[in-house]
């Protein structure tokens, strides 16, 4: 861990900054209930780690945050409505989300399903037309990169493949392995590339934050399995336990506890390897990050 380097403060002034920015992005407008519900998911108060990343990279490569701020709040933007699809009553049907009711919950399946959509659609307007002091060659660098996590070949691949095993007892490690670098590592190596891509990295530095991020990503699921076998729900803010009681596939059942736990601990290695290439003063939120994605509490 690099000393001296706040990262309490540096996360709490990062996720204010996005949050601010968040809230004037989709601000309260006609027709209403469709802004409403997009604003109820997006302003519930996730943790940010998306974001996050993408601003961390760019500053890593050494490029101005403001580059990577639209980047930042599109990849929020697709997280968000991919929590809201997932857990829609014909997906995941899940009660809570963020510590409140879920959106279709409140606003009912037909207006959650539209606000994920127009989430998504506004995710790729705001990338093209909001991002500032970066040429057009990186910015198309940048919705590629968020437009292949998103598709048929990422989070929508995770996704289908995930459904697909339900109650089925065949998923072995490889195919776990291929749901979760879908549906949850894609989007954050896009968060990291794209965040290197705008911030000027050249294709060395792409590569290497590509590694970490990939490493960090399938880090983020172990430890989402592990907790939800060890936490409540309230100190989750999401339905606790669930894995266990369909007896889904997850790193725990597969690999018990403590295997679970070492692998986290292997993939945090690697992470924390790539950063080696860089100014460890400029990695040092990146490489708290990684930290705090293997040993957080909810
Ligand atoms: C409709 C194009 C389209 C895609 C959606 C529904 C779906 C396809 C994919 C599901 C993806 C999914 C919900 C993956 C789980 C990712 C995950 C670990 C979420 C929890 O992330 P946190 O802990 O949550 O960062 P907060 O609330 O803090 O942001």
């Amino acid at each position: 861990m690099v000393k001296g380097f706040q990262f309490d403060t540096y996360m709490a002034e990062k996720a204010t900054l996005v949050n601010n920015a968040l809230e004037e992005a989709v601000p309260l407008q006609e027709p209403l209930k469709i802004h409403e519900a997009m604003r109820y998911s997006l302003l519930a108060g996730g943790k940010r780690v998306r974001p996050i990343l993408c601003l961390a990279s760019c500053e890593l490569v050494g490029g101005a945050e403001s580059r990577a701020m639209a980047m930042a709040l599109a990849v929020e933007m697709v997280h968000t409505m991919s929590l809201i699809h997932d857990d829609l009553p014909c997906m995941d049907n899940d009660d809570l989300r963020r510590g409140k009711p879920t959106n279709h919950k409140v606003y009912g399946d037909d207006t959650a399903v539209l606000a994920g959509d127009a989430l998504l659609s506004l995710a790729f307007e705001h990338l093209a037309t909001r991002t500032i002091g970066v040429g057009p060659d990186r910015v198309v660098q940048a919705i590629s990169e968020l437009a292949s996590a998103v598709g048929s070949l990422g989070l929508v691949a995770g996704q289908i493949v995930d459904i697909s095993s339900e109650g089925k007892q065949d998923v072995d490690l490889n195919k776990l392995e291929y749901i979760h670098v879908h549906k949850t590592a894609k989007l954050l190596e896009a968060a990291v590339v794209g965040g290197a891509v705008l911030g000027g990295g050249n294709s060395d530095e792409v590569e290497r934050v590509r590694k970490y991020a990939r490493s960090i990503g399938l880090l983020f699921q172990v430890v989402d399995d592990i907790l939800d076998v060890t936490k409540s729900s309230e100190e989750l803010g999401k339905t606790a336990g669930k894995d266990l009681l369909s007896d889904k596939a997850t790193y725990p059942k597969l690999m018990g506890l403590d295997g679970a736990k070492k692998f986290a601990g292997e993939l945090l290695a690697t992470a924390v390897e790539e950063l080696g290439f860089f100014d460890a003063g400029r990695a040092a939120p990146l490489h708290h990050l990684a930290h705090y994605i293997a040993y957080r509490q909810n």
